[in-house]
This record gives C-alpha cells, sequence and structure tokens, in this order.
C-alpha cells in the first residue's frame, strides 16, 4: 500500500494540535484525573509487564497513535516482513530474524525456498559442536580438552554474544573462560589471550563477510599467537571456527568449512544473536537454555504479529517513542536495566536502534522533515543514579526512560534485591512527581537552597518489570526492542534494514592505513587538519619522541 508522507498524514496533524493542549498538563494532574491510571496504562504479554502509565498521554493520545499506525500502512509492513518480502529495499534483502526462532514445520519462504529447515540444519549443528566442547569431547591439537572460548568479531558479530552472554551468565558452564574481541586496537586481543593456554583456546571468528578488517586483524593475530605456541599450522583447524556467509574467504583464512557455521543475507548483523553468530553464547550456556531463549524470542514475536495495536507491547513502546521524539523534541531514550546481568543491554539496544534508525531519507530516497531515531544509552541501575540520573532529575532536557527490573534475583542475597528494587520503583516515582516547593519547605529546607532543591518531575518513563531473568525473559525482552524499533522505522517511512554508514567507515580507515604504514609514503593529501595531524603521528609512531 503507499502511504502519503509522514507529516501529510490526517492524524499527524491532529497529534501537533493535540500535544499543545497537553503538554502544559503535569504527570501529577494525569494521575489525580485517573486515580486507576497505574493499572489502566499497563499492558502483559509473553511474560512482560509494561507500566506506561507515567508517560504524558490521555487516552486520545493513545488513540491518535495508534491511529496514526494504522494509517502508516504498519499491519501490512510487519506482515510483509514476517512473509520473507524483500523489505530491506536498498540492499534488496528480506529481513527474517523471526525465521531464525520459528519453531520447525512453520514455513517462511525467501525466493521460493522455505527457510526453516535450514534455520534448523544449522541449529542442530551447532549443538552438536557446542556438546563436544562443553563435555571436553573435542580436543585441541595437543589432545587436550578446550577451556576457553574466545569470539572474535565486531559490531553485530560481537553486541548480541556478549550482551547474551553477560545476561545469561548464571546459566554458564563455569569451567569454561569465554572471551570477545572487537577492537582493532591491539590491546584487545593481546589483553584476551595473555592468560591463557593456546592448548586450551578455541576461537570462534564470527564475521558475515568475512571481509571485516577489525575481525579479520584481529583473527590472523589470533591464529599466529596459536599456531606459534603449538608449533604447527595444522593446530588451526582444532582451535579456530568461523561463523559467516561466505565460505571461501574462511577457506582462504584455513578454516576447514565443516567447521563453519553459516547463515543467511536476510540476517542482518545487528539482528543475528541467535543465528550461528550466537554460537559462543550456546557453548557457554548449552543447546537447551538457547533453544529456551529462541522460544522467548518466537513468543514475543507471535504477540507483535497478533495483538492489536493498542495492546501490543513494541507497538506501544514504539509509538510513545514517536510522540516525544517527533512531538516534545526529545533527542534521546536511556535504557535503565536494574540487573547487573544486563551490563551490556544498554550496548546492544544501541546499535540495535541507531543504526536501524538514524537514517535521514525515506525508503524513496527523499530527505526527511521530522526527527528520525533517538540517541540511545544507559547503563544498569543502580550506578547511574551516582551520575548522570542528576541531569534526568534536573537538568533542562527531556529524557524519556524505559526502567528494566525483575521481580526475582538470581542471586538472593540478604538485602540486595530489595534495596536494589526500592531505587527502581523511587526513581520512576520522583521521575514522574517530583517535589514541589511546598514540599521542599515543609522539609524545612533554608530559603537559599529552596530553588535548587525543587524537582519539577513530569518526565517520563516506562517501567518492564518481568518475573526472573531467564534465557526465555531475555529472548522476550530482545524481541521487544528489535519489533520497537521496526515500528518506529516504519512510522517514518525509512529502511531499518541497511547501515551505509558503517560501510563508510569500512572504506574510510583503508584509505589513510597505507600512509601510515609505509615508511616512503609520499607527504599526506588531505585537508590541512588531517595533513598535520597524519604528520605528526608519522614523526611520533616510533616511540622516539
Ligand atoms: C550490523 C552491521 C555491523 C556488522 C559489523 C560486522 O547490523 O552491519 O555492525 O555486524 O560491521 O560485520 P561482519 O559480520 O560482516 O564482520
Amino acid at each position: 500500500m503507499s502511504v502519503p508522507k509522514l507529516r501529510q498524514l490526517a492524524t499527524w496533524g491532529r497529534l501537533e494540535s493535540h500535544q499543545r493542549e497537553i503538554a502544559a498538563i503535569h504527570l501529577r494532574q494525569l494521575f489525580a484525573d485517573e486515580p486507576d491510571r497505574g493499572t489502566r496504562y499497563s499492558l502483559e504479554a509473553a511474560g512482560v509487564y509494561l507500566d506506561y502509565s507515567k508517560n504524558r498521554v490521555t487516552a486520545k493520545t493513545l488513540d491518535l497513535l495508534v491511529q496514526l499506525a494504522e494509517e502508516s500502512g504498519l499491519r501490512s509492513r510487519i506482515d510483509a516482513m514476517f512473509s520473507g518480502e524483500k523489505i530491506n529495499v536498498t540492499e534488496r534483502r528480506a529481513v527474517l530474524h523471526v525465521a531464525l526462532r520459528a519453531p520447525r514445520g512453520q514455513q517462511i519462504f525467501v525466493d521460493g525456498k522455505d527457510v526453516v529447515p535450514g534455520v534448523h540444519a544449522v541449529l542442530e549443528k551447532m549443538a552438536a559442536f557446542a556438546g563436544q566442547i562443553r563435555s571436553g569431547a573435542w580436543k585441541g591439537h595437543t589432545g587436550k580438552p578446550i577451556k576457553n572460548v574466545v569470539n572474535i568479531g565486531i559490531g553485530g558479530s560481537d553486541l548480541g554474544p556478549v550482551m547474551a552472554y553477560e545476561a545469561l551468565r548464571d546459566y554458564s558452564q563455569r569451567s569454561l573462560t569465554c572471551r570477545f574481541v572487537s577492537n582493532v586496537d591491539g590491546s584487545d586481543v593481546a589483553e584476551a589471550t595473555r592468560d591463557l593456554d593456546p592448548a586450551e583456546t578455541l576461537f570462534i571468528v564470527s564475521s558475515k563477510t568475512f571481509t571485516t578488517i577489525e575481525t579479520l586483524t584481529n583473527a590472523h593475530t589470533a591464529r599466529a599467537w596459536c599456531v606459534q605456541a603449538l608449533g604447527d599450522e595444522r593446530a588451526v583447524a582444532r582451535h579456530f571456527v568461523a561463523v559467516s556467509t561466505n565460505a571461501a574467504e574462511v577457506a582462504k583464512f584455513g578454516i576447514d568449512t565443516a567447521n563453519m557455521f553459516g547463515f543467511w543475507d536476510w540476517v542482518g548483523g545487528r539482528y543475528s544473536v541467535d543465528s550461528a553468530i550466537g554460537l559462543s553464547l550456546m557453548i557457554a550456556v548449552g543447546p537447551e537454555n538457547f533453544r529456551q531463549m529462541l522460544n522467548g524470542f518466537h513468543e514475543m514475536d507471535e504477540h507483535f504479529r497478533t495483538a492489536p495495536f493498542a495492546r501490543n507491547l513494541p507497538v506501544i513502546l514504539g509509538l510513545l517513542g514517536v510522540w516525544y521524539n517527533n512531538f516534545f523534541g526529545a533527542e534521546t531514550l536511556a535504557v535503565l536495566p536494574y540487573d547487573h546481568y544486563l551490563g551490556r543491554l544498554s550496548a546492544y539496544l544501541q546499535q540495535l536502534d541507531m543504526e536501524s534508525n538514524g537514517k535521514q531519507v525515506d525508503l524513496a530516497g527523499n530527505r526527511v522533515d521530522y526527527s528520525t531515531g533517538p540517541i540511545v544509552w544507559g547503563t544498569p541501575g543502580t550506578n547511574g543514579q551516582h551520575a548522570y540520573y542528576q541531569l534526568i532529575h534536573q537538568g533542562t532536557k527531556l529524557i524519556p526512560c524505559d526502567f528494566i527490573g525483575f521481580c526475582q534475583t538470581l542471586n538472593p542475597l540478604g538485602r540486595h534485591h530489595d534495596l536494589l528494587m526500592a531505587n527502581f520503583f523511587a526513581q520512576t516515582e520522583a521521575l514522574a512527581f517530583g517535589k514541589t516547593e511546598a514540599d521542599v519547605r515543609a522539609d524545612g529546607v533554608p530559603d537559599f537552597q529552596v530553588p535548587h532543591r525543587i524537582f519539577a518531575g513530569n518526565h517520563p518513563s516506562n517501567t518492564l518489570l518481568l518475573e526472573r531473568l531467564t534465557p526465555e525473559a531475555l529472548g522476550r525482552l530482545v524481541a521487544l526492542y528489535e519489533h520497537k524499533v521496526f515500528v518506529q522505522g516504519t512510522i517514518w517511512q525509512i529502511n531499518s534494514f541497511d547501515q551505509w554508514g558503517v560501510e563508510l567507515g569500512k572504506v574510510l580507515a583503508g584509505r589513510i592505513t597505507p600512509e601510515l604504514e609505509s615508511p616512503g609514503a609520499p607527504p599526506p593529501a588531505h585537508d590541512s587538519s588531517t595533513n598535520a595531524l597524519i604528520r605528526r603521528y608519522r614523526r611520533l609512531k616510533g616511540g622516539a619522541g
């Protein structure tokens, strides 16, 4: 279906005037007007409870936002994605991360071929390999079992596995050490390997294209480290496996393609954690936990695909984001997980969201005249409270927040969990309701401090409350954000599935590298700033001063 330009949609103008009507209304007022707001504006599906009552919305706002989703053709876009249409138009690819968690027997076609059997074949191959590593049956070159697993990858081939490994560490086999190397800075691979025994170490080289300079540089360094220590080129076969779509390059590196785990061009890097890119995770937590995680993903997929928009978690989260981004001028979103194991979730979501929706032209290639994807950031609670929350509470910027918490802890230790969660609830309450001048004066605060100790409140937040951080819960949570990003990309009429900015980075450094490496390179021919910096670097890089 063809959709008019976003700002020409009838609902867009209605949302603009509605925003003017309610912009000045405080959350205190909204809660006073609707005493049952806390339960009325909440949703529960696929094991996730979302309280979105502390948002600057009324029933009318939500009606209009849902109407916007409908007018934007969201329903047909969802169907197009799930049925394997090539909605990644700039790369002419289907977008089928949902097929990675489709149960056996479900059929999803790309170019007339059902892709689900292939997905399960790779999962089985991964499970067999993971089982061998976990049991010690797979022996290294000298006959020792593997004790260390190092994933080498970057971007989508790193952030997903490391985030999920950290999230599910409690479920991991503790006799195995798992590490993740991504940065081309040699210090990354040096620190990751320095205390490991090469005879007991397996490297998983994870790269969809197998041409990414960071990953290949790290993989070659790891290969040299391994071969030198074990004194035999043949060691590579027992200590290196690959996850890739590029068998020719994998073979060129010296990895037996029998030890390659494949995936497909319809899996985007940042949507690949549940493909073979998650091999390190599967080795760590075992095939059964990995399957449970896939079940969680699938549960959220089904909810997203079938639930009416007004009761659809990714749709509601996505629309609330559009509300602040486009009607309140908010530039950013803080994601604040109150769980130590989710230490890398914000970084993961940062890529998922910013690489997907950091776009300035629409699907037809026309420059958009509205704001698209937000800046996403955050760290786990309560650490942020002792750092940047000050700005969220009392700064001049509007920063919508997602708070994520669990009712049960994986480490019941004394009062820790109740203290953690007391902070979790207290923050959303304080952000919404603030502290008035009267409250401050009632506390006996001296006059000169009063203005400094007032909290305006009216800061919106979502609260996502789950029962326990299980593999299923992680799958549900990640799928929720994947689909939320898709909802927003659909409203903004952009392609959430390409990443030309990343591709540019891959080319740019390649141009300067020879100017740094070859001693006889001609003088640099860039702008005066870059030239001077390169000259200085060349002069000092040897360390002689
Ligand atoms: C993700 C991006 C990007 C990609 C990396 C690694 O969606 O495309 O982050 O994952 O650039 O690419 P390779 O897996 O091809 O090495």
